[in-house]
């Protein structure tokens, strides 16, 4: 699905601002026909937005079910003849889309796009109403999972397996935008070098009649370098200048649709970075070097806003990560915003790009083990068939979005599923299947916490890179970091043992409140946050195996409320509004030593 862009033959609009707000937790508004007229005792509502954090109301905040959403805007005359597409960059976790009067979209997966054709719907010249109605409930079938509870009271609760605040709402733009009605519906590129020259494979799918396509690829300075004709084929550019990591070169393609006489119908440019990914052994390698990953596991995470995508936050983001020397990034624990994956590219930022598959775990919640019995992830009653068609489809979507990013390297299907338990594979092995048969470019993986040694993982071989979190020194021995490095090394050195491939530590890290010092290091404390990830930073040193290291976390961030957590998570070594704490200093004397 190609994102809405201006051009010759395309225009579009931002839907963003103040729309209109009404939750239903009665859940009456389907079958009293909402979207028919104004939404009744409705409130303003940003979009861009989480809901949650807007008001002063526990009620909001912690709404379980539909929430209207609902504006108007003027279709300009113009527009009437083109093809015109409203799209929704995402909606948490799933809308239904009413255009006037006519239900035009239905979407399940809080964090991809998903967009209808409404030309036959709306009125060029005229005043148009959008509603959607936005459900944040999670239940075994959805993506993440989740358990919705009533109260003794009546009320519903949400219940989640997940470490982060269940935000919902509109979280990035909407746009109303036109294509020709015979456009180009898809690109596809896949890059390679042949010594210095780069080799761009392509592929542009088109609505419609079969008409003739022309690409042309033009390097940063606007210079043609290549050009072909045809849907699908090779461009070659001699002395390519690949992406690399710290370097994010673009080529842009230009793809131009025309009519048996030469008149062109439609065209669309999409940035293209020329570089290759690959695991050889214990190696990740980009463009044929090894690469070291340096950087954080992150959240879309902010006050008031909460999941809102924001451009001021993203930039911040990325410039105090690049302070404190980081290369990279995971999208922990769903899609991002594709403004982020754009600026990444722009940027030479590496991805891990993540689905939104988390809490497939019933024996861990919010990084805590559950003590006792174990009880069973995978069943018919808890996360079965439902859950792993879910998977499936947010896979086929996740890699639809983002296959052209060059900054993604990696896909990560899931994070800290149970990996133990026999019925694991059953449930994985399809979905690494399908993951590789969308994108045989890029590796694929799972991120492991620990449930097992690594003899007892039923689903390690069926991956490319051993993605660990490891919590040796914080749930696992919070009072003695001299034992967490011994246990660290110990199990890593069973992984380089037992399996031929490259691992990254995707998590490591300690909750720290800001300001508190102690000249022992204890836990809490911002000494023990660096300490412990100086004991990490060690034996990761020691072990040739290990390709990377990304801390958990990169700024503190919200959680459901809970004796585990203060106000929210406190393992970013930024704090929410984003002042560093002592270890961002320690990490940038090591990040930025070691290039
Ligand atoms: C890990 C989870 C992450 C949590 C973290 C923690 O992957 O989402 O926030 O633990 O407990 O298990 O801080």
């Amino acid at each position: 699905m190609l994102r809405p862009q201006d051009g010759p033959t395309r225009e579009r609009r931002s839907l963003g601002g103040l729309w209109r707000l009404r939750l239903d937790p009665e859940g009456v508004g389907r079958t009293e026909g909402w979207w028919r007229s104004p939404l009744a005792a409705a409130v303003d509502i940003p979009v861009p937005a989480s809901y949650n954090d807007i008001f002063p109301d526990v009620t909001v905040r912690d709404h379980v079910g539909d929430a209207w959403y609902q504006t108007s805007m003027w279709v300009p005359a113009r527009w009437a003849g083109e093809r015109i597409v409203l799209r929704f960059d995402a909606a948490t976790h799933r809308a239904t889309v009413w255009v006037n009067d006519t239900e035009v979209a239905a979407h399940e997966g809080g964090y991809t796009p998903f967009e209808a054709d409404v030309t036959a719907h709306l009125r060029p010249g005229a005043e148009n109403r959008v509603t959607a109605v936005v459900n944040n409930e999670l239940t075994w079938g959805s993506i993440p999972p989740g358990r919705v509870e009533e109260r003794p009271d009546g009320r519903r609760a949400q219940r989640y397996f997940h470490d982060f605040f269940n935000y919902a709402g509109l979280h990035r733009p909407v746009w109303l935008y036109t294509t020709p009605r015979t456009h180009i519906s898809d690109i596809t590129v896949v890059t390679s070098f042949e010594g210095m020259t780069g080799v761009v494979g392509y592929r542009v799918d088109c609505s419609g009649e079969a008409n003739s396509v022309h690409v042309s690829l033009r390097d940063a300075s606007g210079t043609e370098v290549a050009a072909a004709i045809g849907a699908v084929g090779t461009l070659r550019v001699p002395d390519v200048h690949p992406w690399a990591p710290g370097d994010g070169y673009l080529y842009e393609l230009e793809a131009t649709l025309s009519d048996t006489s030469g008149y062109v119908i439609d065209g669309y440019r999409q940035p293209v970075g020329v570089r290759t990914v690959e695991v050889r052994g214990k190696q990740f390698l980009i463009n044929g070097t090894p690469f070291y990953f340096k950087g954080f596991g992150k959240h879309e995470d902010a006050a008031v806003r909460g999941r809102g995508h924001d451009d001021v936050l993203m930039v911040h983001d990325f410039a105090l990560m690049e302070w404190t020397g980081a290369n990279s990034f995971r999208t922990s624990h769903y899609p991002y915003a594709e403004e982020v994956l754009d600026y990444a590219d722009r940027h030479g930022v590496v991805v891990i790009d993540e689905t939104a598959a988390v809490g497939l775990n019933l024996n861990i919640a919010g990084g805590v083990f559950k003590s006792g019995k174990q009880v069973s992830t995978f069943s018919q009653h808890t996360i079965g068939e439902t859950a792993q068609r879910t998977h499936l489809q947010a896979i086929r979507e996740l890699v639809a979005r983002d296959k052209n990013h060059p900054s993604v390297v990696l896909w990560s299907i899931a994070n800290e599923p149970d990996n133990v338990q026999p019925e694991a594979r059953d449930y994985f092995a399809p979905l690494a299947a399908e993951a590789r048969r969308l994108d045989s470019t890029r590796p694929v993986a799972y991120v492991n916490a620990l449930m097992g040694s690594p003899d007892q993982c039923a689903v390690t071989d069926l991956f490319d890179v051993v993605l660990l979190n490891r919590y040796y020194g914080w749930y696992f021995g919070p009072d003695d970091l001299a034992a967490a490095e011994t246990e660290l090394e110990a199990e890593l050195r069973q992984w380089v043992e037992q399996y031929d491939k490259p691992i990254v530590i995707t998590e490591y890290g300690a909750d720290t409140y800001p300001g508190l010092r102690s000249a022992v290091p204890s836990p809490w404390t911002e000494e023990y946050q660096t300490e412990l990830l100086e004991v990490y930073h060690r034996v990761f040193d020691r072990i040739d195996a290990v390709v990377g290291e990304q801390v958990w976390h990169f700024a503190d961030f919200a959680t459901a409320p809970g004796v585990f957590r203060v106000d929210g998570n406190k393992k970013g070594v930024f704090t929410r509004e984003r002042r560093p704490k002592s270890a961002a200093f320690s990490l940038r004397t090591r990040w930025r030593k070691a290039d």
